[in-house]
């Protein structure tokens, strides 16, 4: 039996129990700067004392008695004294030269003491490889003048990662503990350096990785909610997850029930003992301490327990009489879904309906944006972000691909600005590239689980595969494109014989989950005038169709704009191309599309009869389909020019002109028009005429699959807005007449769909 099936049994059995805090153990040998530096370091040139990692090379004796200590009081895994050894911690003692050597010596020392106590009381225990988070972030400015600034990269974490690993491998540890996580990019970078060394090392090694929440946010230091983190870590075959110091067990429940609910493997949580006192120290008791943590254990959520800072082999010891009463958690299969984060989770449920990815940070898809980013206006491209999401988009897909520009420096750089505001950096990044190098830039900022746009077999089997596997590395989801050797795919037969096979090979060579897979068959321009283009839309709706039928769990999704690239300069005609493809691509099962977010029109009120040329067009119904398009796109383009029709809305009455607010989700003029009903009607009719009257017709449309879900969300909007001003009216009314307001509760199952309708 190897490590991993050795403890894989062994957690199946019991609850297996982790150590306790080093730092507060040391504290008490009053450890002088002579000892710290030993005979080895006597010279050096700064202080030395407090750096508690080089004890293992200068006071070995005092680590090994602390690891027997906590190894007598019951813990089955000691983690190695190497939290900061790495070369950017060490930066600050002049140490970074040494890393390799403490790592090897703690790990060394953590091994014997398991080795020594096995052999007098004749038990196994394991020693993890303590990595910690570092002492810089790779999300966060440290400056506040410069958001797009990082003390470090993801690359320089790497390195630093790697050799830690390697050097504890090295040392003879059992297994590797990333802990302490308070941003999930430095998480990412670790696990990408601890999986190359593991990798090289060809030995199967457990990976434990343990999340640390600082504040009642239930937010990582860099914004991420648990469901967020855990889908950020998704990618990596860890061996556990879980969370660790920042709170006490107390403060920490609710999120070890999170993580026990949605991990698919083993769990774990250890705690400070309780939350620090003004002088820093930890005052919790080992019995306070265990009857937190006893009812965690009851409830079921965990798999390993241990404590963080402050807690003592008194606390294990507690722990170590309370285990044996409790049977380990069983881990849940999770189901198999496309998840994705920003700092929020974005799932992709059964109930989903439509994604919308934004397409207008595209540098080579907007005019407006392409100038933003060449003339270094980036703050303002950063707004463009902002609307996309504000729009509805929920996910955004951002693309330099210039030769005018240098791509990996700007995605790198509009990235890390966005990362700094988290109404933007709530949603998922869809990294849009046609160069890998750009792509790979991109996958170092995101904290969150993206997703890479896009790899194809153009350049055969191998080079894809290896980009899929650094993608998965990277921790990303993959749009393909239905492109190989021989080129795009432009029949039906094609598209879907292209995706069976990159299916095939990334699921049977690159190690990659289906769900994970987004295809794109291609969405070609028609109406082009060109016989050979006419069935386009026709192809790759029949494609979408084929795909979500024969590969399970996978996604398709396509960049809907190119359909009407033959009406540019066109808007009313291309958005009715885009509202009537999507409406036909989504009953056929399109899961996503690149679209102007917040510029989509509704189905059902397309003019009837431009609908029918446009769908003539799409469905590729007549031969002078093309023709007849056109001929009624040019008198709408003299409309359009006239800019007549847009506001002609604003003619209708009250009534109206709320109920085309709703439909559209257009909160500019609510004001206005509730202030008018206001003449006619008391509020409360307002809200139960004409506001329901409109969202009536607004639920019969998403009924119908006529309107999808972020439209409906608008719509709702401005519904709550008109609610907003009618409230205080109807309150003041009902001054003295009536007894105060009743409480309506609403409950839903969380994570349901129907929250969306509670929580707007
Ligand atoms: N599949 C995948 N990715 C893609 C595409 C795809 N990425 C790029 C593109 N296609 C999708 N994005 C856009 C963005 C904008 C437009 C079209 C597709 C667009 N822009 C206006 C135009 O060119 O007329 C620009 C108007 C302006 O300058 O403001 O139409 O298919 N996987």
């Amino acid at each position: 039996m190897n490590t991993i099936e050795e403890l894989k049994a062994a957690a199946a059995q019991r609850i297996l129990i982790i150590d306790g805090a080093m730092g507060s153990m040391i504290q008490p040998y009053d450890l002088s700067e002579d000892d710290f530096r030993g005979q080895r370091f006597a010279d050096h040139p700064s202080s030395l004392q407090g750096c508690n990692d080089l004890l293992c090379l200068t006071k070995p004796e005092v680590i090994h008695e602390v690891h027997t200590r906590f190894l007598e009081a019951g813990a089955d895994i000691i983690e190695t004294n190497t939290f900061n050894a790495t070369t950017i911690c060490m930066e600050d003692y002049g140490l970074e030269s040494h890393v390799r050597d403490m790592n090897l010596a703690a790990a060394q020392v953590a091994v014997q003491a398991c080795k020594d106590f096995q052999k007098a009381k004749g038990r196994r225990a394991y020693v993890a490889g303590s990595i910690g988070p570092a002492n810089k972030t790779a999300s966060l400015s440290p400056n506040v003048n410069d958001p797009a600034f990082r003390a470090i990269t993801f690359d320089q974490l790497v390195v630093a990662y790697a050799q830690q690993a390697q050097a504890l491998l090295d040392g003879g540890v059992d297994m590797l503990l990333a802990e302490t996580s308070f941003d999930s990019l430095n998480m990412k970078a670790a696990l990408f350096a601890i999986s190359k060394v593991v990798r090289q090392s060809k030995r199967e090694v457990p990976i434990m990785c343990s999340v640390t929440i600082t504040d009642k946010s239930g937010r990582t230091l860099s914004g991420q909610t648990i469901e967020a983190f855990l889908t950020s870590m998704n990618h990596f075959d860890l061996f556990s997850i879980g969370i660790n110091c920042g709170l006490g067990a107390d403060e920490m429940r609710p999120y070890v029930e999170e993580i026990s609910e949605q991990s698919s493997i083993l769990t774990s949580c250890y705690p400070n003992a309780g939350l620090p006192n003004e002088f820093g120290g930890y005052d919790e008791t080992a019995a306070e301490f265990a009857l937190v943590v006893e009812d965690f254990l009851k409830q079921g959520w965990l798999n390993m327990i241990g404590g963080c800072c402050g807690t003592t082999p008194a606390h294990t010891a507690a722990i170590a009489e309370i285990v044996g009463r409790y049977q380990p958690r069983i881990p849940k299969a999770q189901s198999r879904r496309l998840r994705l984060s920003g700092l929020e989770r974005f799932e992709l449920t059964p109930e989903s309906n439509f994604t919308m990815i934004g397409e207008r940070t595209n540098i080579t898809g907007s005019r407006m944006f392409r100038r933003l980013i060449m003339e270094e206006k980036y703050e303002e491209a950063v707004q463009v972000a902002r609307n996309q999401v504000e729009g509805g988009a929920n996910i955004i897909d951002v693309n330099m691909d210039d030769g005018m520009l240098d791509g990996e420096k700007a995605m790198t750089h509009f990235l890390n600005l966005i990362a700094a505001e988290p109404d933007i950096s709530r949603v998922p990044v869809m990294l849009d590239s046609s160069k890998f190098s750009i792509l790979e830039a991109g996958l170092k900022c995101l904290q969150g689980k993206g997703v890479v746009n896009s790899i194809s077999l153009k350049e055969g089997e191998q080079a894809f595969l290896e980009q899929a596997r650094l993608v998965r590395q990277y921790g990303a989801a993959v749009v393909v494109m239905a492109f190989d050797e021989q080129g795009q795919a432009d029949s039906t037969e094609r598209r879907v014989a292209i995706c069976t096979r990159a299916y095939k090979l990334l699921t049977e060579q690159a190690g990659f989950p289906p769900e994970d897979i987004i295809f794109d068959p291609n969405i070609l321009t028609v109406g082009t005038g060109i016989e050979e283009h006419a069935n386009y839309a026709v192809s790759f709706i029949e494609a979408t169709k084929i795909i979500k039928e024969r590969l399970p769990h996978s996604r398709v999704s396509g960049g809907v704009s190119n359909i009407s690239f033959a009406f540019r300069g066109n808007d009313p005609v291309r958005e009715a191309m885009h509202s009537a493809f999507l409406y036909k691509a989504i009953q056929n099962g399109l899961d996503m599309g690149i679209v102007n977010a917040g510029q989509l029109e509704v189905y059902e009120e397309i003019d009837p009869e431009l609908r029918t040329r446009v769908e003539d067009v799409l469905e590729n119904r007549r031969p002078d389909a093309t023709e007849r398009l056109i001929e009624f796109a040019e008198s709408y383009q003299r409309e359009d020019a006239e800019e007549e029709d847009k506001e002609s809305w604003r003619d209708g009455n009250y009534a109206a002109r709320l109920g085309h607010a709703l439909l559209k989700g257009v909160t500019e003029f609510v004001e206005e028009d509730v202030a008018d009903a206001l003449r006619e009607l008391k509020p409360i009719e307002i809200i139960e005429g004409p506001l329901m009257d409109g969202m009536n017709v607004v639920g019969e449309l998403f009924g119908a699959g006529k309107m999808f879900l972020p439209q409906v969300v608008k719509s709702a909007r401005v519904m709550k807005k008109a609610v907003a001003i009618l409230e205080p009216l109807m309150d003041a009314e009902k001054d003295g007449r009536t007894a105060g307001k009743g409480k309506i509760v609403m409950a839903t199952v969380k994570g349901d769909v129907h929250d969306i309708g509670k929580n707007i």
